[in-house]
């Protein structure tokens, strides 16, 4: 008890907003001693993914069981923008086997925060479908003067039986006035899981290892100085959906922040930080049979960056500046070896360097006491250079005349009205526009093979960008004298110039198997639309139930679906919290997928409906969490389960947390 007061008058120096639902915002708690917000049932122990599964509007696209790559509003990665405390980073496998999140570990994390379509945080950019900041757990400043220091430290181990998953990690925290460091490291292996039936599911074990420390020291009463260090590497990785698994995936992280709190001032705080993060990913076919042509394909990122923030407050703006700047290289090759014959070799990524900068601008405008207004904006310019001339020729002989350089401006502009009705009613309405560059891959890939259609991609440095118009509304109903609301949330996005692959029938391909070639390209317009409906009721105290569905809907210019378009989803959970015991039972499903996008090579997926059971008790210092997913062993795949790798069957967890 005395920790957890101890604790709480850890006060960290000013970085987090408070979360705001009508704002569409979300956020999901990894670590915190705090009651109250979104978390995952498996509690720190769970992986970056099982966590983003929280958020609303998230959805995961699955190559295997590690690394998922997050949809928001039904727009992967290219449209997304994926930040940690602020910094960029650029996954590096041509075959997105390495989203961004899967080089940090729940425990770097504080917590993973959602910002829904164009309004993004201040250093996103190209963030059409919405932004997430992955929030460092930092242990923060002691303002408490009668204490000299305070230290913790914490403990995880986990099992799960399907696949033999086992996690361990430990991490530990020492805080004083001047001073704070916290660190830890991790582990987690998984064998090959199990399908339901007990089915099992060749190549998609894992093994990843995390180190991490994040330390402060305050140099002046308002001025302090901030530093992260992560080490992130996963090996053996495997991907059933795909032709080739990844032997090491290694990622180095590290920033230096200065931030200076503002007294007496309409300024509040002023955080400048430069950042350096390097990820090497290398793919391997050497443990898959029949291999008829080994490959080597190895990329690498490299970014280094700095932002500059400042947060004011002034009557009723509370407003924010950020300059922001980052240089990235990204480089992948392919080298085949044909039995008998000479090894072929190509470049899929020229090696691009990418030099970005922009300036954003919010304000929060509480214009009275039911109603607010919040305004957003950036302009980004860019630059963009192929310094592999070996790249640069190969894509020129498709496009003769193509130059070395590119130039992209892009910009997002968002406004959002809130307004509440008594206690009753709770209102959001939302526009903006926004646009963003294409990726490297959309610009300047070369034959690179996508096992979702079969097909092999080349990118069009002709591309213009791409922009989308998007409307929001969500509204939030509490029935009166009832522990009853109603919550509904709906957005559209009206896209120009939308990026997609398109067939070039007077090319072949280049990948044993390959159905053709396609040629990124912009197509007139596009649209996406999600709404879901929740309901949230607490009967009496420590019950609760809630029901939550969503349907959504993509077409292009032809009027015929988009691939990778959720169908029908629907989840339902019920829990009972009594003292230290905490109980929940969840159903959760897909209706069929009916309005896959046929013309892109997409086919549909039957309906499942699954049920997770889990408890978690509170024994003094040590917290259990048990559980069993999939109750009934149901053999099904997602929508999004890349080229339909069958999901987990019944797994059983249990999951032991200590802290002192
Ligand atoms: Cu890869």
């Amino acid at each position: 008890m005395m920790l957890e007061t101890v604790l709480l008058s850890i006060i960290l120096m000013s970085d987090t907003v408070p979360v705001e639902k009508a704002r569409n915002l979300d956020e999901v708690v990894i670590v915190s001693h705090r009651e109250g917000g979104k978390r995952s049932v498996k509690g720190q122990v769970a992986t970056i993914d099982e966590h983003l599964q929280e958020l609303n509007h998230v959805e995961l696209v699955r190559r295997g069981s590690y690394a998922w790559e997050p949809t928001v509003n039904n727009m992967q990665t290219e449209r997304l923008s994926t930040t940690i405390d602020g910094m960029k980073i650029f996954y590096a496998c041509t075959d997105k086997m390495d989203p961004v999140t899967s080089y940090v570990e729940s425990g770097n994390l504080q917590s993973i925060t959602l910002n829904s379509g164009l309004n993004g945080n201040p250093q996103a950019t190209g963030n059409i479908g919405g932004a997430l900041d992955l929030r460092l757990r930092k242990v923060g400043f002691l303002r408490d003067d009668n204490i000299r220091g305070i230290s913790e430290w914490n403990a995880q181990v986990g099992y799960e039986t399907n696949g033999n998953v086992q996690v361990y990690g430990t991490d530990g925290a020492y805080s004083s006035r001047r001073f704070y460091v916290n660190g830890g490291a991790f582990f987690r292996h998984a064998d090959n899981y199990k399908a339901g039936g007990n089915k099992k599911v060749d190549f998609s074990k894992f093994q990843k290892v995390n180190a991490f420390v994040n330390s402060g020291y305050q140099i002046a009463a308002n001025d302090a100085i901030e530093g992260t260090f992560i080490y992130d590497r996963a090996s053996d990785v495997g991907y059933p959906a795909l032709n080739m698994d990844v032997s090491k995936a290694e990622a180095f992280i590290t920033s230096l922040a200065y931030k200076h709190l503002f007294e007496d001032s309409k300024l509040e705080s002023w955080e400048t930080k430069g950042y350096y993060n390097h990820i090497t990913h290398v793919m391997d076919d050497t443990t898959r049979p029949d291999v008829e042509i080994h490959m080597d394909m190895p990329g690498e990122s490299w970014t280094a960056g700095v932002y500059s923030l400042l947060s004011g407050t002034y009557g009723r703006h509370q407003t924010q500046l950020n300059i922001d700047g980052y240089y990235n290289r990204l480089f992948a090759d392919m080298t085949m070896y044909p039995g008998g014959a000479a090894p072929m070799y190509m470049v899929t990524w020229p090696d691009v360097g990418t030099t970005n900068v922009g300036a954003a601008l919010s304000d929060d405008i509480r214009l009275g006491d039911a109603s607010s207004l919040h305004l957003s904006g950036k302009l980004s310019w860019q630059h963009q250079r192929l310094n592999n001339e070996e790249g640069y020729k190969a894509l020129s002989v498709f496009f003769p005349g193509m130059k070395q350089t590119y130039h992209q401006t892009t910009g997002r502009i968002a406004a959002n009205y809130n307004f509440s009705f008594f206690q009753f009613l709770n209102c959001s309405f939302g526009a903006g526009w926004g646009s963003r560059a294409p990726t490297v891959t959309e610009a300047y890939g070369y034959y690179l093979n996508n096992t979702f259609d079969q097909y092999d991609y080349i990118g069009n440095p002709r591309l213009k960008n791409e922009s989308a118009v998007e409307i929001s509304g969500a509204a939030k109903f509490s029935v009166p004298n009832s522990q009853l609301s109603i919550s509904l949330d709906a957005n559209a996005f009206f896209f120009s110039n939308y990026i997609i692959g398109q067939f070039e029938n007077r090319l072949s391909a280049m990948t044993v198997g390959a159905e053709g070639v396609k040629v990124y390209g912009n197509i007139d317009h596009a649209t996406i639309a999600n709404v879901s409906l929740s309901t949230d009721w607490h009967p009496v105290k420590g019950l609760r139930w809630d029901v939550k569905g969503t349907y959504s809907l993509g077409r292009d210019d032809e009027g015929d679906n988009l691939p990778l378009i959720a169908p029908f989803t629907y989840q339902s959970r019920l829990s009972y919290a009594k003292g230290p015991l905490n109980l929940q039972a969840e159903v959760k499903g897909h209706a069929r997928q009916s309005k896959f996008g046929g013309k892109y090579g997409e086919t549909g997926t039957a309906a499942w409906t699954i049920v997770n059971l889990s408890a978690c008790y509170q024994l003094s210092i040590v917290n259990i969490r048990a559980g069993v997913e999939n109750l009934f062993d149901k053999y099904y795949a997602t929508y999004s389960d890349w080229c339909h790798i069958p999901q987990k069957g019944r797994n059983i967890y249990m999951n032991l947390s200590f802290g002192l």
